[in-house]
């Protein structure tokens, strides 16, 4: 097992990680940028390296700054969180190259899935359904309405590099289809430096349904369950749910089984997220996630099983200490995102928190770094608070949400939480019939 970790990253994930390790008795290190010089996990970490200045670009994204910190240190291992450097195949090789151990998967699984056109070719190769589409890149206008005809209209333009929907157009027909790729092509420039694009069936009201898997380097992988996160806006989720209210048990462990039987078909390492959109019964794989993931702590709920003590130990070489028939999954949890933003322009709220209350009771768990008196920096993501909640059913969970959210308090700037007090009283997300397109085009509409 490793003496001592560095994390690499800020916020609620790196108190996370920090618990992770203290629990399992390992070392910490936590890095720092000069405006998070007094947060929580900084405090409580065993040492703590200020790596920069508030810009990201110059502390939590600086690799040479990261891995000196490592090395003055004496940490053996490097922990990257969510986000920043958590997906940079670069930042895995780099802290190798430096004899340290990168809690995660393997680089090259990093890069492949890091390039969309690739993942869905190994995707493909290990058994997953994708969306109907191009074989590969496209690289000119030519060939993409050759392929078209093919797939039929409506279709999608999407970056080889993309995410987060940058780089992503819609062509209803073959008149727009030019406009469409090149389009595409230039935004996919402009953001990734990379212009190379593919064509999908585009589907018009899917759900967003991920499929949890966790592998060792024995040879052992097996799913976790789905998440449901189709509650989101411009690409942000906001409530994420497990399992999915749209799915039946036996849809569940065909799409897990799925995801398993590809995880170790390709020799995947530690956990990961294999990510599908869902429409008239049937799974299409768009991307695979090669990192832990913000919304985890719902699948620890309903499996009891936590993900970031076996990513340490599966790192170490440890063997997963569970088979897929001694995973069980128990009763239904909810994440709330709790956001430093307004509730309903979605403007950035930073400043200090005067008064933090946190809900509490059986079944609540809540992830954050907040305190009263916290000055919530205007530099990072607004994420200030999870909040998740676990009953014995559906609505059960939904019962303790609307309770909980009740108890919260955050002041005096405005949050999401209002949002969700909102949310959980909504008729779609009672019965749970809501789709990518919900939040935006029926809920904040109305
Ligand atoms: C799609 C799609 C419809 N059809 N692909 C958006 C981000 C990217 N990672 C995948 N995305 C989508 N791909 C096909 N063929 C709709 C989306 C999409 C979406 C997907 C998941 C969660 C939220 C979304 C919001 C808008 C569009």
């Amino acid at each position: 097992m490793f003496n001592k970790i560095l994390i690499a990253n800020r916020g609620d994930v790196a108190l996370r990680v920090l618990r992770a390790c203290k629990e399992m008795g390992i070392q910490t290190v936590i890095v720092h940028s000069t405006a998070d010089a007094e947060s929580m996990p900084v405090r409580l970490a065993d040492e703590s390296v200020c790596i920069g200045p508030a810009a990201s670009s110059e502390s939590y994204l600086n690799i040479p700054s990261l891995v000196s910190a490592a090395a003055i240190t004496g940490c053996d291992a490097v922990h990257p969180g969510v986000g920043f450097l958590a997906e940079n195949a670069d930042f895995a090789d780099i802290v190798i190259a430096h004899g340290l151990a990168f809690i995660g998967p393997e680089p090259d699984h990093i890069r492949q899935m890091g390039d969309k056109v690739q993942a869905k070719i190994s995707a493909a190769e290990a058994g997953l359904p994708l969306v109907p589409g191009s074989p590969g890149a496209v690289h000119t206008i030519e060939e993409a309405h050759k392929l078209a005809e093919g797939i039929g209209f409506p279709l999608l333009v999407k970056a080889a590099s993309g995410g987060g929907g940058r780089g992503m157009k819609v062509a209803l027909s073959a008149d727009e289809l030019s406009v469409a790729f090149s389009s595409a092509r230039s935004e996919a420039k402009a953001a990734f430096g990379d212009d190379t694009v593919y064509l999908e069936r585009y589907l018009d009201n899917p759900r967003h349904i991920e499929v949890q898997v966790i592998a060792d380097s024995h040879g052992n992988a097996v799913h976790l369950g789905e998440r449901e996160c189709s509650v989101q806006r411009r690409h942000q989720k906001l409530f994420e749910e497990a399992p999915s209210p749209a799915l039946t048990d036996v849809q569940r462990s065909h799409i897990g089984m799925i995801a398993a039987e590809a995880t170790q078909k390709m020799g995947y390492l530690g956990v990961g997220t294999m990510e599908f959109l869902y429409q008239d019964g049937e799974f299409f794989f768009i991307e695979m996630n090669t990192r832990l993931q913000v919304e985890h702590p719902i699948t620890e709920a309903i499996t009891g099983i936590d993900l970031v003590t076996e990513q340490i130990k599966i790192a170490a070489g440890g063997v997963l200490p569970f088979t897929q028939d001694e995973v069980t999954f128990t009763g239904h949890a909810i994440e709330c995102r709790i956001n430093a933003e307004h509730p309903e322009t979605f403007m950035p709220t930073p400043g200090k928190v005067e008064y933090y209350h946190a809900a509490g009771g059986a079944g609540v768990r809540v992830d954050t770094i907040l305190y009263s008196g916290y000055k919530i920096p205007p530099y990072y993501d607004s994420l200030i608070a999870k909040l998740i909640v676990h009953g014995r059913d559906r609505d059960h969970a939904l019962a303790r949400l609307r309770l909980a959210l009740q108890e919260f308090v955050v002041e005096p700037m405005p949050t999401t939480l209002d949002l969700h007090r909102r949310l959980v009283d909504a008729d779609a997300i009672k019965t749970g019939d809501y789709s990518i397109k919900w939040l935006e085009q029926e809920f904040l509409t109305s």
